[in-house]
């Protein structure tokens, strides 16, 4: 891999997230929602399912192998990632074993506000027990608030051959869903993941789990869309730079090699950054508006990393031979820029659903016109 590019003026932008990273407050914060009502994802299971691990790994870059040593958790942990993440969620680590007829657990308040009800099952290990947890727990959750997402995650697949995981995704698919209608909840949707910390499965698993939490994605969606038409480009992520979720992408399938090759992107970008981006002291900013940075590959096709707002980063796969109209990718690049600060600071003041915002556009085609 070399890096052939690299815009003058750049010393210093690049940066890499400490693990208390925290961003510059030059620029105003374009997140999912206000603080108060930030939807809330409950991270459920039995004990030493791996439900901690996860939100380590995901939201405070721990190496899968430090989670060997992380304690058991005792009480709710509840963990605001607003601060450093366009995720303004909060996500609950609970402990295992929740005694839902404990009169101190207050389920009202607890699913009220909740979007989103991870329930993590160690695949590694014998999960009846699991399974009669995640019965209880969603049925109780749905109870009080219908329109929670239950998500299950199938975990620690790393240990399992591909038709074992297979195999067990149907079987744990099957018994969970015969579970529900036996007592009438057929109305209740789970979604499966296969998932591990030791591979880019859990990122991609939380994206969707946090993609269906945001209303503006069609309209992101679609802007994508149109920009990577325009200007010729292969694929387009739009990334959560601190977690590596994607929040968006075009419609075009995602394959994992492409999101892996993104995701190290963004670690190469960042950690180059910390290391030589930042003074002495630990000052200056490891990633603002000129963070950008181009890698060929020896495949014919480049990564194209640049600056959305401060917790968002647009990652491309670009041919080579598009990519020697830099210029019109960069324009277009500007447009979507705005568009996606003008979709959050829209719908950030408004709380409304946000209008389809690409008729105030103007990408410019590959062939020079202004549409
Ligand atoms: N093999 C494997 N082990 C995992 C994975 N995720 C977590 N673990 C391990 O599972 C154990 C329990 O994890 P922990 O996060 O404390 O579980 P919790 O009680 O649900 O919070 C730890 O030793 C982790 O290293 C995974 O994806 N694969
Ligand atoms: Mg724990």
């Amino acid at each position: 891999m070399s890096i052939p590019y690299d815009e003058a003026g750049l010393a210093g932008s690049f940066g890499s997230f400490p693990k208390s990273f925290d961003y510059g407050a030059e620029e105003p914060e374009v997140g999912l929602s206000t603080c108060s009502d930030k939807p809330r994802i409950l991270l459920m299971g039995l004990r030493r399912s791996g439900k901690s691990s996860i939100q380590k790994v995901v939201f405070h870059k721990m190496s899968p192998n430090e989670t060997l040593f992380l304690e058991s958790t005792n009480q709710i942990y509840k963990d605001d990632v607003s601060s450093t993440s366009f995720v303004q969620f909060q996500i609950w680590d609970f402990p295992g074993q929740v005694d839902f007829f404990d009169p101190t657990f207050d389920s009202e308040m607890i699913f009220k506000g909740t979007g989103a009800l991870i329930f993590v099952i160690d695949a590694q290990d014998d999960y009846v027990e699991a399974l009669s947890r995640l019965h209880l727990t969603v049925s109780r959750a749905y109870k009080v608030n219908p329109d929670i997402n239950f998500e299950v995650f199938i975990h620690k697949v790393d240990g399992l051959s591909d038709d074992h995981k297979i195999e067990t995704q149907r079987d744990v698919h099957q018994r969970a869903n015969d579970d529900l209608s036996d007592a009438n909840l057929e109305k209740v949707h789970l979604s499966f993941y296969l998932t591990s910390i030791y591979d880019h499965s859990i990122f991609e698993a939380f994206s969707k789990v946090v993609q269906k939490l945001i209303p503006q994605l069609p309209t992101l969606e679609n802007l994508l869309n149109i920009f990577i038409s325009h200007s010729g480009i292969e694929k387009a992520f739009l990334f959560d730079v601190v977690s590596k979720i994607y929040i968006a992408t075009d419609s075009s399938p995602v394959d994992m090699q492409s999101y892996e090759l993104c995701c190290d992107m963004i670690d190469v970008v960042i950690d180059v950054s910390c290391i030589y981006g930042l003074m002495a002291d630990g000052s200056g900013c490891a990633y603002d508006k000129e963070s950008m940075a181009a890698i060929k590959l020896n495949n014919t096709t480049v990564l194209y990393l640049k600056e959305v707002t401060k917790f968002l980063a647009l990652v491309c796969i670009v041919r080579e031979e598009s990519f020697e109209r830099k210029g019109l990718i960069d324009y277009n690049f500007h447009c979507l820029r705005k568009a996606v600060h003008e979709v959050f600071e829209v719908s950030g003041v408004a709380s409304l659903p946000c209008p389809q915002r690409n008729g105030c556009l103007k990408f410019a085609a590959q062939n020079g016109s202004i549409l």
